[in-house]
């Protein structure tokens, strides 16, 4: 796996939940390789072999053979131990069993064209009443009436979170289809207008990761772009505290 690293290099990982996306990616990348390289080597030696000076009469019986026979079934072989060894193990863990709230960080990010808007419950845990009507008023469309949304807090593509605390992003659009995707921490997300999604990551390094828009969503897709910013639960606290009530 080690030399994979070099030949298939990536954005340094910073989350948990990664190390085996990374792994299946080396795998199959790996296999790819293999392939690639199999039947570039295969074209080259029949092309010397059977070249026309050597071969003038067209030869009409196939290669007695049982190599290729043999290949064919190690390929579908290892194809299956990728699909059944890793992928749809790794789709349990990672994408069928969503952590429970109490134990997570919850963000709501509800995305537009061509922002990320941020959604944090602030020091009550509570998030405030979100409606259509109040779009005009505010990007996220909270109820100024409501008492739990009273400190709640809002950013535009700012996430913050802290290290090492798993982060459950809950997601929707305001518009057309868009998708958040932190290469960092292996993450890609369609983000669905009418529907709410959820991906969850746990950052194991402080720091600033880029999020981009994945999903081709405009003339302004390129600019929608944002920052996760990987900070110590102290300086997380404290941001927090600094924020609340603010909503832009
Ligand atoms: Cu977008």
């Amino acid at each position: 796996m080690g030399i994979l690293k070099y030949i298939f290099p990536m954005q340094p990982l910073a989350s948990v939940e990664g190390r085996d996306i990374d792994t299946l990616m080396y795998l199959i990348h790996g296999l790819i390789l293999v392939l690639f390289v199999g039947w570039a080597v295969y074209f080259i030696v029949v092309l010397i072999k059977f070249r026309k000076s050597n071969n003038p009469k067209v030869q009409r019986t196939s290669s007695a053979s049982k190599i290729s026979t043999m290949v064919e079934w190690g390929v579908a072989a290892l194809e299956f131990l990728l699909l059944f060894a890793f992928s749809i193990p790794f789709w349990a863990v990672h994408v069928a069993s969503k952590p429970e709230y109490k134990n997570v960080l919850e963000i709501r990010v509800v995305a537009q064209q061509f922002a990320w808007n941020v959604h944090y419950a602030g020091p009550d845990g509570k998030f405030g009443r979100a409606s259509a009507k109040f779009l005009d008023d505010n990007p996220l469309g909270l109820d100024p009436d409501d008492p739990d949304g009273k400190d709640d807090i809002t950013t535009m593509n700012q996430i913050y979170v802290p290290v090492n605390k798993t982060i459950l992003i809950s997601l929707t659009s305001k518009d057309v289809v868009h998708s958040l995707g932190i290469p960092a921490m292996r993450v890609k997300q369609d983000v669905i207008p009418g529907m709410s999604t959820t991906v969850w990551f746990t950052p194991i390094k402080k720091g600033q990761f880029e999020i981009v828009c994945s999903q081709l969503c405009g003339l302004g897709h390129y600019r929608m772009r944002g920052i996760v910013n990987v900070v110590s639960q102290m300086d997380f606290d404290r941001w927090i505290q600094e924020q609340k009530g603010n909503h832009d």
